[in-house]
C-alpha cells in the first residue's frame, strides 16, 4: 500500500498532470499527492487536471496546499513536511516522493523503488548520471560538506544526497515526522536534513540508479539557484548526529551514461560571470581576508575549496546578507573555475575530478 507524492510550485501543469497520471496507474499505489507551495492559479490547475485523473484511474488524486510547518523561509521543506505528517496520520506503508517536473518520469522509477523496499530497505534513494556541470550545490556543497563533517560513514557514499526522489517507509516516515530538526527545515535545506535523519535510523539504505537520468527543468545563470545553494550550505553545516559506521548500505551498479547528458551543458556561465561582477564591498571583504582569500583574485582551484569551506561551514550565517553574497560569490567562482578548467577535459575527466574532490574532503575530515 504506497503513496507517491509530489511537490510543486510553479511548473508546466502538463508535466505535473501526466506525472500524476503515471503515478496513479501504479499497481502498487493507493493514493497520490500533489502539495501545492500556495493557493492560487498553478494549484487550480493541478487540481482541475487531477478530478479528471482520478475518476479514470481509480486512485484517489489529492491536491493541496503546504501548511506552515517549518522556522525557516516557507518552501519546499514545508510542502514535503506537510506531506510527511499527512502520511504519518494515514499510515501507508510506503511513501514516495518525486520532483513534479520530471518530464522522463515512468513506472521504473516507482517499480525501482519498490524492490529495493521489497528486499527489506527502509529507505530508498533514486540515484541518476548528470550533465557534468549540472548538481554544482551537491558537487562543490553538500557532498564536500558531508564528506568533512562524516568522514568514514555511508553520507560521503551518497550520490544524491539533496535528491527529491526517494521512498521512506512507515518506520522511517513516523520518525521523520517526530523529528524536530526535519520539521523546522521549511526551505531547500529539507533534502540534506532528510537525507541525514534517515542515516541515523539505521532500516537499511538502498540506491536505486535511473540510467536516463532525471530530465527536468533547467536554470539559466546560476543566480536562479542563489538560495537553494544558501540554504544547502546552511543545512549541511547545522546538522547534527553521526551514523553508525555499519549502516546497511547498497547501491545499484553505475551504468553508461546517456550520451546527451555528456554534452549538456548545465548552467549559463556568461550570465553567472555577469551576476557577480560587481565589485567586492568593504564588508564581503573582510569576511573574503577573514577566510584568508585576496577579493583582488578569486581564482579557486580544488586546493584552495578544500582550505577554505571547512572554515566556510564553522562561520557561514544564513542571516547575515554580507555571508549570503559572500557566499554565493565563492561558490560561483569556484563552479567557474571548474567548468572552465576540468571540464573541457571530458565527462569521464571531470567527473573522475569531482570524485577525487570527494575523497580529498572525506581524508581532510578525518585529519
Ligand atoms: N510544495 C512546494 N513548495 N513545492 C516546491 C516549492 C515550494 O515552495 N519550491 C519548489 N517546489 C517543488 C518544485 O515544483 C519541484 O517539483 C520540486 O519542488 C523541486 O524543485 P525544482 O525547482 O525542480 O528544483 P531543482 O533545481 O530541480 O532541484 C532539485 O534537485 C536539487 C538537487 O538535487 O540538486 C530539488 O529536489 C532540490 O531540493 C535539490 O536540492
Ligand atoms: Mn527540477
Amino acid at each position: 500500500m504506497s503513496l507517491v507524492v509530489f511537490p510543486f510550485k510553479e511548473e508546466d501543469t502538463s508535466v505535473v498532470a501526466r506525472n500524476l497520471a503515471t503515478a496513479a496507474r501504479h499497481p502498487r499505489v493507493r493514493e497520490v499527492w500533489a502539495v501545492a507551495a500556495s493557493e492560487g492559479a498553478m494549484m487550480s490547475d493541478v487540481a482541475a487536471a487531477s478530478v479528471d485523473l482520478a475518476t479514470s484511474e481509480g486512485t484517489p488524486v489529492r491536491v493541496f496546499p503546504q501548511e506552515r510547518m517549518g522556522i525557516l523561509r516557507s518552501g519546499k521543506g514545508d510542502g514535503i513536511n506537510t506531506a510527511i505528517a499527512h502520511a504519518a496520520e494515514h499510515g501507508f506503508e510506503r511513501t514516495h516522493f518525486f520532483d513534479a517536473d520530471i518530464t522522463n518520469f515512468d513506472a521504473s522509477w516507482i517499480d525501482g523503488a519498490e524492490e529495493a523496499a521489497d528486499r527489506g530497505y527502509g529507505v530508498v534513494r533514486h540515484r541518476f548520471p548528470r550533465a557534468a556541470t549540472d548538481a554544482m550545490i551537491t558537487w562543490m556543497v553538500t557532498r564536500p560538506g558531508l564528506a568533512l563533517r562524516f568522514p568514514g560513514t555511508v553520507l560521503p557514499r551518497l550520490g544524491q544526497p539533496l535528491g527529491g526522489e526517494m521512498l521512506l517507509t512507515r518506520p522511517a516516515i513516523e520518525s521523520l515526522a517526530a523529528n524536530s530538526t526535519v520539521k523546522a527545515r521549511s526551505d531547500w535545506g529539507i533534502d540534506t536534513v532528510i537525507t541525514h535523519a534517515s542515516t541515523l535510523l539505521d532500516l537499511g539504505i538502498y540506491e536505486h540508479n535511473a540510467p536516463d537520468g532525471k530530465r527536468h527543468a533547467l536554470y539559466g545563470s546560476l543566480t536562479d539557484i542563489r538560495d537553494m545553494v544558501l540554504e544547502c550550505l546552511d543545512a549541511v553545516a547545522t546538522i547534527d548526529g553521526v551514523p553508525a559506521v555499519d549502516t546497511r548500505f547498497d547501491a545499484d551498479p553505475p551504468a553508461d551514461v546517456p550520451a546527451d547528458l555528456k554534452m549538456t551543458v548545465g548552467y549559463d556561465v556568461d550570465a553567472t560571470r555577469g551576476s557577480i561582477s560587481a565589485p567586492v564591498t568593504p564588508e564581503e571583504t573582510t569576511v573574503i581576508e577573514s577566510l584568508g582569500l585576496d577579493p583582488s583574485s578569486l581564482y579557486l582551484d580544488g586546493e584552495r575549496w578544500l582550505a577554505i569551506l571547512p572554515r566556510i561551514i564553522d562561520e557561514f550565517d544564513l542571516s547575515s546578507e554580507t555571508w549570503k553574497s559572500v557566499f554565493f560569490r565563492l561558490w560561483a567562482e569556484r563552479v567557474i573555475h571548474y567548468t572552465t578548467h576540468q571540464v573541457p577535459l571530458g565527462y569521464d575527466s571531470a567527473i573522475r575530478y569531482l570524485e577525487g574532490t570527494i575523497a580529498d574532503f572525506e581524508r581532510s575530515g578525518t585529519g
